[in-house]
């Protein structure tokens, strides 16, 4: 597998490999819609107006449940849960020309509230359609298992990830998928950038504190203690996913999939305690790097756990199982950089850390967003990973949000995004040639979808627009923006036109 994607010795120059992926990714609960069709029922992002925003769960003196008011886009998204055949044409032979696409399954149309022994074979049928039309359409599925879409009553009724019999449930879940689509899925991604459950442990971790008590405010209760716990159960299923997906049949792949941007942090200045303190802020960022792609807890994990007493139950054997059982490649997301300064804490969002501003980078995505661009930051973190994980890379996310509206012609001249992309992938080219084994580049968002960060409709990314405003009007009606033609273009030449 680790030669099968390209061989640097054998390339003249900056090129991309002839088998690269490229293509485009998305995440179920931000394109579907149909949030409570065909028998799934509510996940963490179903009550979610978005990762940054507090979950609307209420306290009811018992237990937590939904306390949804007001209009969710999510709820309908694009609808491409009944328009995917439409959608795929856009992106697929027919259209754009991808090789691959990155989608999620909803874990609640399989297992809608996650405990049952069956699945919902409704649920399971959508997917075995959607598969076959990827196919038909010439492009390999990429699947992430849980994007942010773990099933709610998990975390109400057992406190999701928290919980060790969370494990169970997903192997249940995990069994189920692998076997039905092994021959329909070769590339498969466990958790969606587990890495911001530290962050985000609601949506992005499945933990929810059931304890009793007198706050409606969930995100904020765990201590770095139980979040320790709770990853060490995902680090487990993880494992145990590997293992189960080798057995099953041996030609998937199982990739980790990790919000890496963070990683790419830069010092505020050459004092060597900015530079240790940058060191070790990556060495946090690493944690489930270590774990599934080393299959060890780091040195820096393990000072922290003793010197504040947050060392998780750790069942016998399961350190065996991590380290027998680690990933086959890393996918990862990278949209920006960011700059440290040590004693300074960093703030978080969907596109990474951010701290200090970067003097050396003029050039950023227009307001409200004001995303860094940061080209040569992908380049430097994938000679990162290459060095110190010695894997495949898979660039599963890469794109830029924009405010955008046709013009009098209908039409969206999206210069910006294209310079992006572009620039993006050059970069990309010169980690091939330095040395790094990229197999793809799945750019986020091709088509319009609701943003994970804010839940909101108007920060688009697409080469396709998708006509539906954040309060739901609009016709859903799809059209190409004018990068759409220029993808095209770079995926025709294998990215020696950019
Ligand atoms: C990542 C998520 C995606 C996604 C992207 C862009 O963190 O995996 O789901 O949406 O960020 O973020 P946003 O939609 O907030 O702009």
């Amino acid at each position: 597998m680790m030669n099968q994607w390209n061989n640097p010795d054998d390339m003249q120059g900056a090129a991309f490999p002839e088998n690269f992926l490229w293509g485009g990714a998305v995440a179920a609960n931000q394109c579907e819609g149909a949030y409570l069709e065909d028998g799934k029922k509510l996940d963490v992002s179903d009550v979610s107006k978005g990762l940054l925003k507090e979950p609307m769960m209420k306290w009811n003196g018992e237990k937590w449940e939904p306390d949804m008011k007001g209009y969710f886009p999510t709820h309908e998204a694009i609808d491409f849960y009944h328009r995917y055949k439409d959608d795929l044409a856009l992106m697929g032979k027919d259209g754009m020309g991808f090789q691959a696409f990155r989608i999620s399954i909803s874990w609640s149309r399989i297992f809608p509230d996650g405990d049952e022994e069956k699945p919902n074979e409704k649920g399971l049928a959508y997917y075995d359609r959607l598969f076959d039309e990827m196919h038909t359409q010439g492009i390999e599925p990429v699947v992430t298992m849980s994007h942010y879409e773990t099933p709610l009553h998990l975390l109400t009724e057992y406190g999701g990830w928290l919980n060790g019999k969370m494990i169970d449930f997903w192997l249940n879940y995990a069994w189920t998928i692998l076997e039905r689509y092994q021959d329909k899925v070769k590339y498969w991604l466990t958790f969606n950038e587990i890495n911001n459950l530290f962050k985000f442990p609601f949506a992005a971790g499945g933990c929810l504190d059931i304890r009793p008590k007198h706050t409606d405010k969930v995100n904020q209760d765990l201590t770095k203690k139980e979040l320790y716990q709770a990853a060490h159960h995902i680090a487990v299923a993880n494992a145990k996913t590997v293992h189960l997906a080798r057995e099953i049949n041996s030609d998937m792949k199982v990739g980790a999939m990790l919000s890496l941007s963070s990683l790419a942090t830069y010092p505020a200045t050459c004092d060597p305690a900015d530079v240790l303190a940058v060191q070790q802020f990556q060495h946090q960022q690493a944690f489930f790097l270590e774990l599934f792609c080393k299959g060890k807890y780091s040195g820096l994990a393990k000072r922290e756990w003793r010197e504040n007493g947050w060392t998780p139950e750790i069942k016998e054997g399961d350190l065996q199982l991590i380290a027998q059982n680690t990933v086959d490649f890393i996918a990862f997301s990278y949209y920006k950089s960011c700059v440290l300064k040590d004693g300074e804490t960093m703030k978080t969002d969907t596109g990474g850390a951010y701290g200090a501003n970067n003097p050396y980078i003029t050039d950023y995505s227009p307001q409200p967003w004001r995303w860094p661009v940061d080209p040569l930051g992908l380049r430097y973190l994938c000679n990162y990973l290459n060095n110190i994980y010695e894997k495949p890379l898979f660039v599963v996310e890469n794109g830029i949000g924009l405010h955008e509206k046709p013009d009098d012609e209908g039409k969206i001249h999206d210069d910006f995004r294209r310079r992006y992309v572009a620039e993006h992938l050059k970069q990309l080219k010169e980690a091939i040639a330095d040395g790094c084994r990229v197999m793809g580049y799945l750019y986020w968002g091709p088509i319009d979808i609701v943003s994970a960060g804010t839940g909101e409709m108007r920060k688009r990314y697409g080469f396709i627009y998708v006509d539906r405003d954040n309060e739901g009007n609009g016709t859903l009606k799809r059209s190409k923006k004018a990068s759409f033609d220029w993808y095209k273009h770079v995926i025709e030449t294998n990215g020696r036109e950019l």
